[in-house]
């Protein structure tokens, strides 16, 4: 296991005769929190706001749920704000290089909210008395047909007043906007530091892995799976954050 500090994404800065599909390995972990904040607009401002909204929902001796949790941004982001007594945070991730970061992180960051870190597919995880449930940037990497299956499953889990966040790159149906959005993120990302040459390995890598879908798709499945008054609470540009309710 590496303890290297962490360095700018230069992953696709030279270029690779064949782009092979992204996976959340050992090279990804070493530059994750440089490669997110530079690529998904507004990742701080969401994992501060999930910091707050946690400080509002979590319920005293209740779980809270980060899936997908990679290094635990959002963990630690509820971790410093949650007061309610008896509160522990599961953190899973299915990428054992981002769960041993994640734990030596842990190690030298130890909030006073205890969090626990998993090593497992979320599709597998019990999930229970959970007050708030985070899905940040994961479901898109869910393979579609699994998504019902999943929800179901995490609302069946979630207490009475609890909440499920859920961000996500998304698409939209009028292709001009989408377009438009696709263009305003690459724009982003140029503005970032990345060259035209990884902007587009990267988008290779990501074909057919990240899969993104409309915010009325991922809306009428929250309400199928059972939970209530879905709604975005944040969005810039094809990147969204949405809400709902047990
Ligand atoms: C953050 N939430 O910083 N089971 C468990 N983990 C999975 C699965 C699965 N089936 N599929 C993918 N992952 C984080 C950012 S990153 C988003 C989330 C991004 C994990 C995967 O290993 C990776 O760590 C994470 O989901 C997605 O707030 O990189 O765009």
């Amino acid at each position: 296991m590496s303890t290297q500090e962490p360095q700018n994404d230069t992953l696709y800065a030279q270029a690779q005769t064949e782009v092979a599909r992204f996976i959340f390995d050992e090279r990804v972990v070493q530059v994750f929190p440089d490669m997110i904040n530079r690529s998904v607009p507004g990742y701080s401002t969401i994992l501060l706001m999930i910091g707050e909204l946690a400080a509002r929902y979590a319920q005293a001796h209740s779980r809270c749920y980060d899936l997908g949790c990679s290094l635990g941004g959002a963990s630690f982001a509820m971790a410093k704000r949650i007061q309610a007594p008896g509160v522990d945070i599961h953190a899973i991730d299915s990428s054992p290089a981002m769960i041993n970061r994640f734990a030596q992180l842990l190690e030298t960051d130890a909030p006073a909210c205890p969090i626990s870190l998993t090593q497992a597919d979320i599709l597998d995880c019990d999930i229970h008395n959970a007050s708030v449930v985070v899905l940040n940037f994961t479901l898109q990497f869910i393979p579609r047909d699994q998504r019902c299956k999943l929800l179901r499953r995490i609302a069946d889990g979630m207490l009475a007043g609890g909440i499920l966040i859920l961000s996500e790159k998304i698409c939209f149906d009028d292709q001009k906007h989408d377009d438009l959005v696709q263009d305003l993120h690459h724009f982003f990302k140029a503005s970032n530091g990345y060259s035209e040459m990884e902007i587009a390995q990267k988008r290779n890598a990501l074909e057919n892995v990240l899969l993104p879908e409309t915010l009325e798709q991922h809306r009428q499945r929250l309400l199928d799976s059972g939970l209530q008054n879905p709604n975005v609470w944040f969005q810039c540009f094809n990147f969204a954050s949405l809400i709902a309710f047990k």
